[in-house]
């Protein structure tokens, strides 16, 4: 393995041996198991010629890879590819509704080998284009089904747009999975509006979820140049086939995290993956051999103000190994001088005064030539990830993400890091949630560091872990 490989391949994070992958498709649990297909590229490390890859865990966490599950068909609707799309069990039959491109349409394959290889259904593609009324303005888009059981029929939502208009998501509903009547637009956006946040030009990868009696439904969001932006969710209710939309919110900051999709587990937690993009410029990818990452296994919950609670699931907790922590008698500038990873947990809990600006470094060389800050600034109730020094390479992206981040009164700081090579989750305060890339150069980039720029910071707890490799 090359040396820069060696430094930003994740070690605990699922990803290919080699090329490109993007979204999480299909999550499902069957028969105890959880089985991830992914968009993958078996010919490189750029987007095209898109299979679905397959992964098989028992805990969400350690990873088994198994043979590419889906593979365009010569002549078939899914000759330009096998784009996104969910897995359903059909009375027991393990059922793919995915999109086949070119043109975008919705199709459907089925296992009988206990998910290992699939059968497209000969009716291909099951919806060839989408409604009237919508197919005028969607050009071409019409992707990513979505598909849940509800009073004995199966509901679809899929994601499009109305030109110049923003974009959409469609609601569908069958007996059988083959014929789909058209119910309307489930939701629609608008891109004249830009609070509480623009929502882009086109829809993709919608998901619906039931989560206490409400509904859920996360978009990603994609602007008119084809940039990819962020993931949003709408919490709601779904009424004689309408949905009400009572709050909105982006899912997860940080300019990395896209296309999530999320699985109902057999004990009952929604459990998101998301598709960690690259953060570098193609021409590394291409010479790095891959490209793309899942994020860590996320569990959903419903907060009573109707914000999402986004937390790691407890899974993650078997995978800590050296154990550091803060006790009363270790100053922390000593504390941090023990601690060295590329692979790390890092649990805060503290105190901050309402002026308080400080942060935590990862990922740092000793002379602090190279550091990634995750940064807190309660005057302005916002979470920064300072990430301008956390390469010398200039071909990777070296910016500042901010989440918003408010604290109640009293209210403690609780910050929740997973640091993997070249990924880094932020979990803060249960329900803010950021993900982004960094490509430290250096091998010596292994410290972790404290700082306070302005007002006090009295830490409850610290703990990091140093966490071992799921391969
Ligand atoms: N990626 C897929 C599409 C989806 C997009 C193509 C989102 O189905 O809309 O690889 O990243």
């Amino acid at each position: 393995m090359s040396l820069q490989n060696k430094l930003h391949r994740p070690q605990y994070h699922f990803l290919p041996e080699k090329n490109w992958m993007n979204d999480p498709n299909g999550l499902i649990q069957w028969n105890g198991q959880f089985h991830l297909f992914y968009q993958y590229n078996p010919n490189g490390a750029f987007h095209g010629t898109i299979h679905w890859g397959h992964a098989v865990s028992s805990d969400l966490v350690h990873w088994q890879r198994l043979p590419i599950a889906l593979a365009p068909t010569p002549e078939g609707p899914d000759k330009d590819g096998c784009y996104s799309g969910c897995a359903i069990n059909n009375e027991g039959t393990p059922t793919f509704v995915y999109t086949g491109i070119s043109p975008q349409t919705v199709c459907l394959a089925t296992s009988s080998d206990g998910l290992l290889s699939w059968e497209k259904y000969e009716g291909n593609p099951v919806i060839d284009q989408p409604p009237p009324g919508v197919i005028e303005h969607a050009t071409g888009d019409f992707r990513d089904p979505y598909v849940w059981r509800e009073n004995d029929k199966w509901f679809m939502v899929i994601g499009s747009k109305r030109e110049g208009q923003g974009g959409l998501v469609l609601f569908y509903q069958s007996q059988d999975l083959v014929e789909w009547e058209y119910l309307g637009i489930f939701l629609a956006g608008d891109v004249q509006k830009t609070k509480p946040f623009w929502t882009g030009t086109v829809w993709e990868c919608p998901n619906l979820l039931e989560i206490d009696g409400k509904r859920v439904l996360i978009v990603s969001a994609q602007n008119d140049r084809g940039e990819l932006m962020f993931p949003f969710y709408h919490i709601g209710h779904l009424q004689n086939l309408k949905f009400t939309s009572i709050f909105e919110q982006k899912l997860v900051y940080g300019n990395c995290f896209y296309a999530p999709q999320v699985m109902k587990t057999d004990d009952g937690r929604w459990v998101m993956f998301g598709w960690l993009q690259t953060g570098r410029r193609s021409s590394a990818s291409t010479e790095a051999g891959w490209s793309g990452v899942m994020s860590l296994p996320m569990s959903l919950s419903l907060l009573p103000d109707n914000r999402l609670e986004i937390q790691p699931v407890e899974e993650l907790k078997s995978l800590r190994q050296t154990h550091w922590k803060l006790d009363e008698e270790t100053s922390l500038s000593k504390f941090v001088q023990k601690i060295k990873g590329a692979s790390l947990e890092i649990l805060l809990e503290c105190d901050v005064s309402p002026d308080a600006e400080f942060g935590i470094k990862v990922c740092c060389s000793p002379d602090f030539e190279e550091q990634t800050q995750v940064i807190y600034d309660s005057s302005n109730g916002r979470l920064l990830l300072n990430k301008t020094q956390s390469s010398l390479s200039t071909v990777v992206d070296r910016d500042m993400q901010k989440a918003p981040l408010q604290l109640g009164k009293d209210e403690k700081l609780r910050l929740h890091i997973f640091v993997d090579h070249s990924t880094l989750e932020l979990f803060a305060n249960n329900h803010v949630c950021m993900a982004s890339r960094i490509y430290p150069t250096r091998e010596d980039s292994l410290m972790v560091d404290f700082f306070v720029q302005n007002g006090t910071v009295n830490i409850n707890s610290l703990d990091v872990w140093e966490m071992k490799p799921i391969w």
